[in-house]
């Protein structure tokens, strides 16, 4: 999707006050800055550190619904969770591309996931024992993702804001049919309520997680808001998702399982309870349920896809003589 002779681009700026002064100043008049552009070598590697882990997110993030296609409880479910997940897929890959157009190749960025340089998003790390948690990713953890990713498409930098503007309309797909299950469930039998219900208490708290640390932690937080990459702090979005969820959950008739989550009429949102910090940090440097497993489900699936990338660049390769043969030949 974009132009791969980027990879390896020199990133001397000279970055002296006035440059930077002048690189704000297009933030500011919400230019959109492009790949060939001159920029802070600052902001490039946030990018790259942000677009290369929200990148691996979707692809690490197809593991835990992977594990449901086969026993998907109709044909109707199995398609479109087929759909959903091959869509994460496609999310990924333009996701690599928009970061490769920073100067990073692909093959680098999944060197540092796999060495555990780069993360990818605490919520994979939790297992799906029942079908309910399919629902409950859907419903929450896309709904989460919609509620970051959708001020993501006005982010500074062109190819991310664009990748995203397709990657929202898709996962504003998968919220729903992750809520449809999440409805259907708790409308079916005492067993099928009780399972969205037990899947709704699982999954509540590390959707939360999701939107990262308080602002007050937040490392990256105030430089990339004024670098307009983030258009809201993380401590805004999970009150903004707070605030959407509650009345879904409540018109399902399911319970958020919060005993301190109470309307705030002054503020005009909800008071909810104490995040548990520890097991986010726990889980984001590898000590949750499901990270080993993950990590080494990506490294067989690298590993045994070597001979796919060597022999489609072997294939390109032979295009590129032939088409430089009868180029020759017709002059
Ligand atoms: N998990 O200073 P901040 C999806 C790290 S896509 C793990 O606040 P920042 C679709 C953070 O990287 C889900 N690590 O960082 C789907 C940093 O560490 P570093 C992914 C986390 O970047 C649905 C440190 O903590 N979405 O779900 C997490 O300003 C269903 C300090 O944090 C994106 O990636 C976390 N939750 O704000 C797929 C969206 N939170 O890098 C399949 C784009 C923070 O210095 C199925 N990313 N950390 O080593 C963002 O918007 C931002 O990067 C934030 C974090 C908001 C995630």
């Amino acid at each position: 999707m974009y132009s791969q002779g980027l990879i390896g681009a020199k990133t001397d700026t000279g970055e002296d006050e006035a440059f930077l002064a002048a690189f704000q100043a297009r933030i500011d008049a919400e230019e959109k800055i492009e790949p060939n552009d001159p920029m802070p070598d600052g902001y490039r590697k946030t990018l790259v550190r942000q677009i290369g882990q929200h990148a691996h997110s979707e692809i690490v993030g197809m593991l835990p619904e992977g594990n449901w296609i086969t026993r998907a409880p109709s044909l109707r479910r199995k398609a479109a969770l087929l759909a959903k997940v091959q869509d994460e897929g496609g999310h990924g890959l333009y996701l690599y591309s928009a970061a490769e157009t920073l100067g990073v190749s692909r093959e680098q960025m999944t060197e540092e996931l796999l060495s555990g340089k780069a993360k990818y998003s605490s919520i994979f790390n939790y297992p799906t024992p029942t079908w309910a948690d399919i629902g409950a990713i859907g419903w929450l953890v896309d709904g989460a993702a919609i509620m970051n990713q959708i001020p993501l498409c006005r982010c500074s930098y062109g190819p991310y804001a664009r990748a995203m503007i397709r990657v929202c309309k898709e996962e504003s797909f998968h919220q729903r049919q992750g809520y449809e299950i999440m409805m259907t469930l708790a409308r079916g039998s005492d067993d099928q309520k009780e399972m969205a219900q037990d899947a709704l208490d699982r999954w509540w708290w590390p959707s939360l997680m999701m939107f990262g640390p308080h602002d007050s932690e937040s490392q990256h937080g105030d430089q990339s808001m004024k670098w307009k990459i983030k258009r809201f702090t993380n401590d805004e979005l999970r009150q903004k998702f707070v605030d959407a969820t509650v009345p879904q959950a409540e018109f399902i008739g399911l319970k958020i399982p919060d005993p301190e989550l109470k309307w705030n009429e002054e503020k005009g949102g909800y008071d909810f309870g104490a995040i548990d910090w520890d097991e986010f940090w726990r889980v984001v440097k590898g000590g949750g349920p499901m990270n080993r497993q993950r990590i080494e489900a990506r490294r067989k699936a690298w590993e045994e896809g070597a001979w796919v990338r060597e022999a489609a660049l072997a294939h390109a390769e032979k295009r590129k003589a032939r088409r430089a043969a009868a180029k020759m030949a017709a002059e």
